[in-house]
């Protein structure tokens, strides 16, 4: 890492760290002590005298994600964060296979303001043992691989150091949006990791039905599976798909996520239930995204439903990049700075009539640059004779 990547933060003590008299949870009173003497013991100087003066600056790496802080390797192993418990706590797998329930220290918390958590399924951090299964993570590695969301003005990292995403749609009960899919490919494709579609619950529809977006998909180049979990068609090939990667599972509640899994190692025993007969939802049965180990090799993260994906840190000029199946026509384009919205001599808009863009995709794509959710565009709804 070269020494201009690296850069100084200064970062205030917050109000809480003096504190110290909270006597009902002795474990975590405990956690709190460890990581105020740890804090003291580094090489972080804190300078001022006073409440409001009190700041303290550490070198952190100016990467995405990741907070680095030296620590010595042999007393901090390396582990993997399996899920994150609230903001600041987690449960990691050490190298050596061993669980340990811990707490961030605070100054890795600090960081990062633009996360919602500071540590998420999938990362690779720096853990620090402490007695009965506990442990602090000091540390954590710049992360590659990332699928991310918009959420409350903040980045929610959904998961980090994967290759895959497995965005998981249903055929039927809740209906198949091709706009979530593209949305998520977007996301994929920004955090750098190559999305898979994923068309669950065929045993519900006619798999006629489904060939007209299936190979929209698998035109484009990506790997389209169908499959039942129910019924276990093609859970044999997203087994294969899954073996020996690091995958993350994401897509609307109800959609059979969990199921899944289960048909793909039975095991896993994920929980699922139905979806509600009233409003054709899922119930939100995962409230915790978590990283499984999987027996045929590789890791799985499974995630809780979202109800709509909203895009993180993408500009409207970036999302044409995202639909590669554009890259072709966007050169021949009037304008250089086209939006493929309504400018004239438009390329792309030219292909999309030609039918050498799909209606659905354009669809989705003006959605995405325009925010607009609510715009029915021809073409946009499933089905519809027009992809
Ligand atoms: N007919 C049919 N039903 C399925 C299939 N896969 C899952 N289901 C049902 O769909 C419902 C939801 O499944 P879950 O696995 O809980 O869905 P999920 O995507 O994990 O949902 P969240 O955890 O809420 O995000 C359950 O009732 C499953 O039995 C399938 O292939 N066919
Ligand atoms: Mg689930
Ligand atoms: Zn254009």
């Amino acid at each position: 890492m070269s020494r201009q990547h690296k850069r100084k933060i200064r970062v205030a003590f917050s109000k809480n760290r003096k504190n110290r008299a909270r006597s009902q949870d002795i474990t975590r009173e405990i956690l709190r002590d460890s990581e105020l003497l740890e804090d003291a013991s580094t090489s972080e100087r804190i300078s001022g005298k006073g409440a409001l003066t009190r700041h303290r600056t550490i070198i952190a790496d100016g990467s995405a994600g990741g907070a680095l802080i030296n620590v010595d390797p042999a007393a901090c192993p390396p582990a993997r964060v399996l899920y994150s418990i609230g903001a600041n706590r987690c449960r990691v797998r050490t190298e050596a296979g061993e669980e340990l329930d811990c707490t961030v220290r605070r100054v890795l918390r600090t960081l990062d303001r633009s996360a919602r958590n500071t540590v998420v399924p999938g990362d690779h951090v720096s853990v620090r043992p402490l007695e009965s299964q506990t442990g602090v993570v000091e540390r954590v590695e710049p992360r590659h691989g990332v699928l991310s969301r918009h959420s409350g003005r903040k980045e929610h990292v959904i998961a980090a150091n994967v290759d895959q995403a497995v965005i998981v749609v249903s055929a039927a009960e809740p209906p198949l949006k091709p706009g979530v899919v593209d949305r998520f490919i977007v996301s994929a494709e920004r955090g750098g990791i190559r999305p898979v579609v994923c068309i669950n619950k065929v045993d519900l529809v006619d798999a006629a039905q489904l060939q007209p977006v299936a190979g929209i998909y698998a035109q484009l180049g990506y790997d389209v599976v169908l499959v039942s979990a129910l019924h276990g068609a093609g859970v044999a090939r997203l087994r294969a798909l899954l073996r020996g990667r690091q995958s993350v599972v994401s897509g609307q509640s109800g959609v059979g996520k969990s199921s899944l899994l289960n048909a793909v190692e039975p095991l896993l025993a994920r929980h699922t239930s139905g979806v509600s007969a009233d409003s054709g939802k899922g119930r939100h049965t995962t409230r915790v995204a978590e990283m499984l180990p999987l027996d045929c090799g590789g890791w799985v993260i499974d995630t809780p439903g979202i109800r709509q994906l909203e895009l993180w840190d993408v500009i409207p000029e970036e999302v044409e990049g995202y639909f590669r199946e554009f890259r072709p026509f966007v050169a021949g384009c009037k304008f250089p700075d086209c939006s493929h919205l309504h400018e004239t001599g438009c390329a792309v808009r030219a292909a999309v009539d030609d039918r050498l863009i799909s209606r659905m995709r354009y669809a989705s794509y003006t959605r995405i640059v325009t925010g607009d959710e609510q715009r029915r565009l021809p073409g946009s709804e499933f089905l519809d004779g027009a992809l």
